[in-house]
């Protein structure tokens, strides 16, 4: 049957298991849009494209299903650059659909073009431009299977107003994917794999370098097996966060920057690495020079793009981590290291770590209690979508994860803006959970329109603004290492409550301790998205840290006259 190039793009969106889409009109995309209303998907209008790419980025995030925006041209694609590039960092599946100026107008500077495949080359999985309705259904079926196989990420199909508005026979069975040359799926050469199953044998100080791999290849159980079994634990990247559940006794907490003292030390001191679906960030590693050298690294990733790239593997095994663990588990035997685990222990202290509730009150509200609290009062089980800055780093300290797909963050690009609107996602992607926005009044203002969003879509979410009147992170920097010379740091926000207020939503505000739970309280009971305020302690900082850059195991450490315990080691 003849279809029109539009009717085909909602006609393959569907056969693909869209329901939900995110996005914004414009001319380019018009003939897209009207044909829209022929089909049972549900489209979010946003108020910025941006919002859109980071709303299909929650959605992808909170299911490992691929997320998927809309735009015009021109304007509309250039506005979903940072959301692709912040896709692409963390290995986000997302499908960017935008209309292009007609065919013969390519390359006049027409109204409202850009060219958006040559802007997003360096920062999307693939892309294509498609001129020929003909071409629709396959590219739809291609880009799909793109992003979400093998290590995923972000692509973009450019669609001309005439391929929208011609026609051809629609086929699917036709459509099917034909790609030579990409052979996203690895199987581990032996020599590699019998090399770390040596290593393994051999090693008396292993660690677990467990990143956000785990959870994209759903291999928590077959990570927990591996570790109990081999009695070796694990450390934590930020976007591993959840992939291993916190309360887990193995777990021993995030590593890097911000991650816990013990945790970098024994990085540091082990003999063998074994990083699971992580990239050795430079925010994991800090300096390459001094970073384990004593241990040897067993590096499993499904990117061979990723083996020797920052740090040197001594068995590089390319391969789907659950897969390459079922293999691993069958050819190891059982290990005990009971006093390597006893030595980390010990470096933890003796009291409960991070116990800040027990805590006495001094009259200020700090963002660690607040994020502490918010975690005791939705028993852990929130998915909880951040911003970029302290607040983030806070989150990972003091929200314990027991799921996978609980937190998400934008790890790789740091995108302040990025916290609301993939709240929004998340919730339209898991309508049964509990989704809270954790935002620091700076990222919050950089998309506070999708406010409106929700509130149009009836989509809710609770926001919590941690507000300290400060771009915080950046403050932090500049006390640390410009001598407290506060430029272009300090913020000042709109009254935050009349914010949600105009939005049409509720808005609370706490500033003092005993408040948080009675608003966390409301908030949840609420119907609708919920906007708190919380004025907290605005020259707070996040300890321990590691200066860019640094030995991993040279961290500041909290003042020991600071108010706030950092660590219980701190006390030791
Ligand atoms: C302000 C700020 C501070 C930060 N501080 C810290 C910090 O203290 N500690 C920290 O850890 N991070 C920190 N980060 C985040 C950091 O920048 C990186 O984003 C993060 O460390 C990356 O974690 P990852 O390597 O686990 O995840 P990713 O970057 O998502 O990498 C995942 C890896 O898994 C691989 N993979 C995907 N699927 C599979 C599969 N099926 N099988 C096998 N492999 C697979 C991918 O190829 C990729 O190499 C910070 C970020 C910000 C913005
Ligand atoms: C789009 C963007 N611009 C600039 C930065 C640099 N940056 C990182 S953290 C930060 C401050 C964030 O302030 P706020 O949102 O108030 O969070 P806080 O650190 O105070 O919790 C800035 C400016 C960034 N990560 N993203
Ligand atoms: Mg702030």
């Amino acid at each position: 049957m003849k279809k029109t190039g539009a009717q085909i793009i909602w006609e393959s969106l569907m056969r693909q298991g869209v329901s939900t889409v995110f996005g914004y009109p414009g001319g380019a995309i018009l003939p897209a849009y009207d044909a829209m209303t022929q089909f049972p998907i549900r489209h979010v209008l946003v108020r910025h494209e941006q919002g859109a790419t980071h709303m299909a980025d929650g959605f992808a995030r909170a299911t490992g299903q691929v997320g998927v925006a809309v735009a015009t041209s021109g304007p509309g694609a250039t506005n979903m650059v940072t959301g692709i590039a912040t896709a692409m960092l963390d290995s986000s599946p997302i499908v960017c659909i935008t209309g292009q100026v007609g065919s013969k107008l390519i390359g006049s500077d027409a109204f409202q073009e850009t060219d958006i495949t040559g802007v997003t080359l360096p920062i999307t999985k693939h892309n294509y431009l498609v001129t020929r309705a003909e071409d629709v259904a396959p590219t739809i079926r291609e880009a799909f299977h793109v992003a979400a196989s093998g290590r995923p990420g972000p692509v973009l199909i450019d669609i001309t107003k005439d391929a929208q508005q011609s026609s051809c026979e629609f086929d699917w069975e036709a459509a099917e994917v034909k790609l030579r040359g990409y052979r996203p799926d690895h199987r581990p050469a032996p020599a590699d794999f019998q090399k770390a199953v040596a290593l393994i044998r051999e090693a008396k100080r292993p660690l677990i370098l467990a990143g956000r791999g785990i959870i994209q290849s759903g291999a928590t159980e077959q990570v927990i097996a591996f570790s109990e079994a081999t009695q070796t634990p694990i450390a934590m990247t930020l976007l591993g966060l959840g992939g291993i559940p916190a309360s887990h006794p193995m777990n021993l907490g995030m590593m890097g920057m911000h991650g816990e003292a013990w945790v970098n030390t024994a990085i540091q001191e082990a003999d063998l690495l074994l990083a699971f679906g992580m990239r050795f960030d430079d925010r994991v590693t800090g300096n390459l020079k001094t970073y384990a050298v004593n241990a040897k690294k067993i590096h499993i990733d499904i990117d061979p793009s990723e083996m020797n790239k920052n740090v040197k593997a001594d068995a590089a095994i390319v391969a789907d981590l659950r897969d390459a663990l079922k293999d691993l588990m069958d050819a190891v035997a059982p290990k005990d290291h009971a006093p390597w685990i006893k030595y980390i222990e010990s470096m933890k202290g003796d009291a409960a770590v991070r116990d800040i509730q027990t805590l006495p009150d001094n009259g200020h509200l700090y963002a660690a209690h607040v994020i502490n609290d918010i975690w005791r009062l939705t028993d852990g089980k929130a998915i909880v979508c951040t911003d970029v800055g302290q607040h983030q780093m806070w989150e990972a300290q003091y929200y314990h994860h027991e799921e996978p797909r609980t937190l998400i963050t934008s790890g790789g690009l740091g995108t302040m803006g990025f916290g609301l609107p993939a709240a929004i996602g998340a919730k339209l992607a898991k309508p049964d959970a509990e989704v809270w926005a954790i935002v620091g009044d700076g990222g919050f203002q950089m998309t506070a329109a999708e406010l409106s969003t929700a509130a149009q879509e009836n989509v809710k979410v609770n926001v919590a603004v941690i507000n300290n009147g400060y771009l915080g992170m950046v403050r932090q920097w500049q006390e640390f290492f410009y001598e407290r010379r506060y430029a272009a740091t300090p913020l000042r926000s709109p009254d935050f409550v009349k914010l949600a207020e105009a939005h049409g939503l509720v808005g609370l505000r706490a500033e003092k301790r005993p408040e948080v739970a009675d608003v966390v309280a409301r908030a949840r009971a609420a119907e609708g998205t919920v906007l708190i305020d919380f004025r907290v302690e605005q020259e707070d900082s996040v300890y321990p840290m590691v200066p860019a850059g640094n030995d991993l195991d040279a961290m500041i450490r909290r003042p020991k006259e600071s108010v706030l315990v950092e660590t219980a080691a701190d006390q030791m």
